[in-house]
Order: structure tokens, then sequence, then C-alpha cells
């Protein structure tokens, strides 16, 4: 295994640990951006490093297509490639595929899709995506899953979660590196709870450095989404992280965390900033609204990042739809939130003092109570 993970506070459920990687020491909970092509849309690596990030994530799919992960690979990896010093995760590329083109078919051999490039068939195995993954040289390596909307029903989800299943042994024997980079398994099963239980049991007995929980945030309710989380954490092991891949908000990862999870990833934050819109301790500040053209205050006077210090609402919204600038500086602002989130989490979990920051979370996001 080429990580260490220890617990270093609880609070009920929740857990503070540090998981140290290759590339870095993490501490969580801990949100992961997501870099698609090799990059944080609109941030340099040394903005990521100032903001605190500590891993962040990069799409099998995506790199495979281009730059090409042979290219990669000769370029001495992607941490070199996109000089980012510290901690990568690479998913494995089917969910990518199934959720953005819709020509993709998933057999027992793979993933069949189109190539967006030249058209013409094509398939990712699971020995392809890890061989993949092992060129491009991430910390963490996702296994290839079968991922289905948790919004349908029937023997579809029963037959994705099985082959997940079968696929995972075929992952773990076409790792070729296990002493750099660690394999996460995806538990798969929708939302029924047996499914779910033979899923995590299954992937416990392949004893992998970390697990995560998949095929959630696809549409379903939030009460459905927590009681799958708060299943799968309560019987995956204690001494291994535990990632909820494509979450999310911010009340859910506090949710989650409350609830035994340790590590999340999301689009969310830097995509809707690009829509010109902030992440705020009362929810959401929307920069496009008319009423932020003469507000000379910072998007958050709480905040501490370098756009709250510099700039004003107005400035930032006369941005927001013209330039550039705007979106970065607003993915700037809401990847530190994220970041403040997630320390704010580790520590209040470590002092003892989890339930007063959620309550705290909880009142200035819901000011009425509803
Ligand atoms: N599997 C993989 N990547 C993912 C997910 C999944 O289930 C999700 C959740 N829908 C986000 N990203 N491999
Ligand atoms: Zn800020």
């Amino acid at each position: 295994m080429a990580l260490r993970f220890e617990v270093l506070g609880r609070f009920n459920r929740a857990r503070a640990a540090r998981l140290t990687l290759p590339h870095f020491l993490c501490e969580t909970p801990l949100f992961m951006p997501v870099g698609t092509q090799g990059t944080i849309k609109g941030l340099t690596t040394h903005q990521l490093e100032d903001i605190g990030c500590q891993i962040i994530l990069g799409n099998t799919y995506h790199l495979a297509l281009r730059p090409t992960s042979e290219l990669i690979d000769e370029m001495g990896g992607l941490h070199k490639f996109m000089n980012w010093p510290r901690a990568l995760l690479t998913d494995s590329g089917g969910f990518q595929m199934v959720s953005l083109l819709h020509l993709a078919d998933i057999t027992e051999e793979g993933v069949t899709f189109q190539s967006p490039v030249d058209g013409k068939p094509m398939l990712l195995t699971p020995e392809e995506s890890i061989q993949i993954q092992n060129r491009i040289g991430a910390d963490i390596i996702m296994a290839l899953d079968d991922v289905v909307k948790t919004t349908i029903t029937g023997p579809r989800i029963e037959e994705a979660m099985y082959r997940t299943l079968r696929w995972i042994d075929r992952c773990i024997a076409a790792h070729k590196k296990p002493k750099e980079q660690n394999l996460f398994g995806i538990v798969q099963g929708g939302l029924d709870p047996v499914l779910r239980d033979i899923c995590v049991q299954g992937l416990v007995e392949r004893n992998l450095p970390g697990y995560a929980i998949g095929g959630l945030a696809g549409g379903e309710d939030k009460d459905s989404f927590w009681r799958v989380v708060a299943q799968c954490t309560a019987s995956l092991p204690e001494s291994k992280p535990r990632y909820v891949m494509g979450v999310g908000y911010p009340l859910d990862i506090v949710v989650c965390s409350a609830l035994g999870a340790d590590m999340y990833d999301c689009v969310y934050p830097t995509r809707t900033a690009r829509f010109g819109t902030a992440l705020v301790p009362e929810g959401v500040l929307k920069l496009k609204h008319q009423s932020m053209a003469d507000d000379t205050r910072p998007i958050d006077s709480t905040c501490e990042c370098m756009v709250c210090k510099n700039y004003t609402r107005a400035y930032l919204h006369c941005l927001v739809t013209k330039d550039a600038m705007g979106s970065q500086l607003l993915s700037y602002h809401n990847l530190y939130y994220m970041m403040q989130l997630s320390r704010n989490l580790h520590s209040s979990i470590i002092e003892g003092k989890f339930p007063e920051f959620v309550c705290d979370f909880l009142r200035k996001m819901f000011p009425e109570g509803d």
C-alpha cells in the first residue's frame, strides 16, 4: 500500500485524519477540486497551492484522448507535466464516458464508445483504464466501475453492481505499481441496501488501500443519498479512507463528514464560478445580479482569500460576464471557501467542537430555520 491513514480525532462517526500519500501529506475531511485536461480551469498550480489545495483530480478519459497517457508518461508523469508537486487522483474514465457521451455502451469486456477525435469505436477495459492510470502516475487511481443512474430501477442496478465486483479483480491484476499508486474500489448498488452491502463486503475482502462510494449525486433525493452514505460508511473499515464521488455542495460535505466520509470531489465550485456565482456562508452570491453593480463590499467580509482582500463586488460584477478574469477570481474564492470548509471540519473534530461547527454552519446557511 502506498498510503498511510491515521485517524487523529473523532466525533461520533465523524473523523479527522492524516492521509499520507506519495506526493503529499493531506488532512481529512478533504475536498478535491476537479481538473479535466490537466488543469483546474483558470487557475495556476501556484494559486492552487496558495489556496491550500492538497490533492486535485484528473480524468483518465480526457487525458487519454489528449495529450494521451503515452505522452504524459514520456514527460515523466502528470505531476511533472502540469507542474503540480502535491497529490493527484485520477478517475477511471467510465463514468465520464457514460455521462458525457450518450453513445457509450457497457458490456462485460468494458465501456465502448465513439472516439470524439475520429468517430471510430473504442473500448475502455478495466485493464486499459489501469494501464493508462499507471502511466499518468497519480497518487490514487480508481477502479473501472459500471455506473448507472440512481433514478433507474430494476435488474440493471444489480447487474452493474456485480459487474463492478468482477471488474475489481481485473483492475487489481492489471495494476503494476501498487507500491507507488493506491487503487481504490468503488461501491455501487444504487439505492438498494442489500446490493450496497454485497458490494461493500466484496470490496472489503479485496483489502484495498481505500474505498469510494459511487453512483450518487445523480438526481436522487437527499434522504436516499444520505441513507446510502450512512450505510456504506458504517460497514467500510475504520482504518481506510472513504471517498464519496461527485459530491458536492458544502451542505452535503458537512453531512457526509458527520456520517464518517473523508474525501469529496466536485466540479460545482469552479463551474458555478464560471456562471458568476460565489460560495458564501449564507449560501450563494450571484455576482451578475444588478444589485452588485455599486456594492463596494468584498464577496464575503469574513473570507481571508486574495480576492476578498483585494476586490469589490462591484468590480467582480463588471468582470463576470465580460472577461475571463471574472471566472478566474470567482474560482479562486470558491475553492478557497471549500478548502476553508475542509480545514474547519478537520480542526473542529480534533478540538471536540464538531457539533458547534455544524450548528454554526447550518444557522448561517438557513437563518429562518428552514
Ligand atoms: N464512479 C466513477 N466516477 C464518479 C462516480 C461514480 O459512481 C460519480 C458519482 N455519480 C462521480 N464520479 N468512476
Ligand atoms: Zn474570498
